[in-house]
């Protein structure tokens, strides 16, 4: 088994996510977050396990001596701009993401869309060649495309155990709706943990701590949230009552 210690604290993961400008654009964005560096020095709070960017944030922004807090880099992602099938291409090598002082790195595979194959290959090479550096791989598992309908638990659980089938170590994907549906996913995960990812901003952040909270008890290890800190007035707070909950 792949040590997942770098990134981690009591086995439990808490990644702030920072690959939206590539994602889904400036209208994440304003003056104030656009700049990495302002998300960087979030980090400086101690309360995240690692941070998530893409390659270039990476190679302009990332000190290592100065924020402390690993790096995750996101080795594929693709803009809102594509709304057929998805794929999302593979930018980065680990052998890039490992120069730019990566501690893991992650890849988006859209289970069930057309283009799934090339995805599984390339996710499969990342896996081999990271292993073979001693570096983790988290599959951000996202059933999408046109023959998945809407997101259920048991779909979810498909793209969980399509992670551990194909050797991630950590894999990441939405709320399953309930603690129930969690406790399915992680079944179906075996025995790699499962993180939840947050989605877009919500004012209040009670329904987030419950999905955090639901999905904890059901055997989640931690979570992998952006906007709902970083897009709020006091992004630490934030962050706080989720690290929380994560590491109670
Ligand atoms: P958020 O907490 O901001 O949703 O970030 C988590 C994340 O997985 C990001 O890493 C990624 O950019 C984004 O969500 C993808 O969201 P989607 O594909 O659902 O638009």
């Amino acid at each position: 088994m792949i040590n997942l210690s770098k990134i981690s604290r009591n086995n439990k993961f808490f990644f702030l996510a920072y690959d939206q400008g590539l994602e889904h654009g400036p209208g994440d964005l304003n003056m104030l977050t656009a700049n990495p560096e302002y998300i960087f020095n979030l980090t400086k709070s101690g309360l995240f396990t690692a941070v998530i960017t893409q390659k270039g944030i990476a190679e302009k922004y990332y000190e290592p001596d100065q924020y402390k807090t690993p790096l995750v880099i996101k080795l594929n992602g693709k803009t809102h701009y594509i709304k057929e099938e998805p794929y999302s291409p593979q930018v980065c090598s680990v052998e890039e993401a490992v120069r730019l002082r990566a501690k893991a790195v992650g890849y988006t595979v859209y289970v069930g869309s057309k283009h799934e194959g090339k995805m599984f290959s390339e996710f499969s090479n990342i896996i081999y060649e990271a292993h073979d550096m001693g570096i983790p791989v988290i599959g951000w598992m996202y059933p999408r495309g046109s023959s998945v309908g809407e997101e259920t638990p048991d779909i979810t659980a498909y793209a969980a155990r399509v992670g551990l089938e194909l050797g991630a170590d950590i894999v990441k994907v939405k709320y399953a709706g309930s603690a129930e549906g969690m406790r399915w996913v992680t079944a179906c995960a075996g025995c790699i943990p499962v993180c939840i990812a947050g989605g877009s901003h919500l004012q209040n952040n009670d329904q987030l701590k419950e999905e955090i909270k639901g999905a904890m008890e059901a055997g989640c290890m931690g979570a992998a949230i952006g906007r709902n800190i970083w897009q709020d007035e006091k992004p630490l707070e934030r962050a706080k009552e989720l690290a929380d909950i994560i590491f109670a």
